[in-house]
């Protein structure tokens, strides 16, 4: 073939290779294989002593305009190539598949149960109330039966701002407040945070309680009784058995602290043939402290020598563990997502 023809149909091979083509690697393969150094078009060229020497500008002219139409091609076809691929890509992508689900944060279970335990007593008709943390050492200790001299006040153990300001040691200052404001009858019903200098495994500076007071002409230890049966039930099921042992607290009189069967083993004392580890083999465990409040208190208030009325105190932190059965305090303060997901 003469070297004119030779160029000509380099063109029109190399234009079918491109058409026939599909990745930018065979693509590559076909230019080097036409316009590399050692190519087609370098073979052609190579014959160019065999023309006349007259013949030859034309013959490079030529093989000139052939290369840059083959790279004009090859250009063409690449980006054709990519945009190929590109809406492919685009293909891929199903916008009618569902997205993932967005993280969504969770009430922390002090907050839950705390929530929990306020809506079980404001469906009895109690009112929630709420008052300061950095107490007056009147509302938090004085006015509740435990004077300065008061041996009870050692079983506090203070965390004081000055001489009379302190960070609240339980909400019953909240229950002061409330009788100040108002007259009986009255129930209300405190959570919140306090705060004692305690810490160990067992025992964290801060905590949270609830504690409650009804205060109503007529109001005896069964209606403690009753209402407290009616809270336990309602947080830790029907089948709950409620027990009252005697004890003591400076501000009601009588006092008792209340244990519940225990809500991980039934009240069995063992978990499948496993001593149980919340009661310690003992079916019960204690939740709440309560009594009948003390006339001292009463006294303190202004009410009248002949009122009377029952109240009550609980760890929130410790309601918690029990209706979950979470073994460590720690859980609740150390913010661990993987803790916190599971009460979402
Ligand atoms: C408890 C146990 C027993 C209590 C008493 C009062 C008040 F202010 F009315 F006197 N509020 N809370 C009380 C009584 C708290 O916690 C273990």
């Amino acid at each position: 073939m003469d070297i004119l023809a030779a160029l000509d149909s380099l063109v029109t091979e190399f234009e079918s290779g491109l058409a026939l083509a599909s990745t930018p690697e065979s693509l590559e393969e076909l230019r080097v294989d036409a316009l590399g150094r050692k190519g087609k078009l370098a073979q052609i060229m190579s014959r160019l002593p065999e023309l006349e020497p007259a013949a030859r500008p034309a013959a490079g002219q030529k093989a000139n305009s052939v290369k840059e139409r083959c790279n004009a091609l090859f250009e063409a076809r690449k980006q054709a190539i990519l945009a190929i691929r590109e809406s492919a890509a685009l293909r891929r992508f199903d916008p009618t598949l569902p997205g993932r689900a967005p993280w969504r944060g969770s009430l922390h279970p002090t907050t839950l149960i705390t929530e929990e335990i306020c809506a079980v007593f404001s469906g009895m008709g109690f009112d929630v109330v709420s008052g300061p943390e950095v107490e007056h050492d009147y509302y938090n200790f004085e006015a509740l039966n435990m004077p300065a001299a008061h041996p009870a006040r050692d079983m506090q153990d203070t965390l004081y701002i000055t001489g009379q300001t302190l960070l609240r040691t339980h909400t019953s200052p909240v229950q002061v407040r409330s009788m100040l404001a108002r007259r009986p009858p009255l129930a209300v019903i405190a959570p919140g945070k306090v705060y004692r200098r305690d810490s160990d495994l067992t025992h964290t500076p801060m905590f949270h309680q609830v504690e409650g007071l009804l205060v109503e002409e007529g109001t005896s230890l069964a209606h403690l009784r009753g209402t407290l049966t009616i809270f336990v039930r309602a947080v830790f099921g029907a089948q709950t058995r409620v027990r009252f042992r005697p004890s003591f607290f400076p501000f009601t009189e009588p006092s008792a602290e209340v244990d519940i069967s225990c809500s991980i083993c039934g009240g069995e004392g063992q978990v499948a043939g496993q001593p149980c580890r919340v009661c310690k083999t003992t079916g019960w465990v204690e939740i709440l402290g309560c009594g009948m409040v003390d006339p001292a208190v009463f006294a303190a208030v202004g009410y009248p020598e002949d009122i009377s009325g029952f109240a009550f105190g609980m760890g929130v932190e410790r309601v918690a563990m029990l209706k979950y059965g979470i073994g460590d305090l720690r859980m609740f303060f150390e913010n661990d997502a993987r803790f916190l997901a599971q009460f979402a």
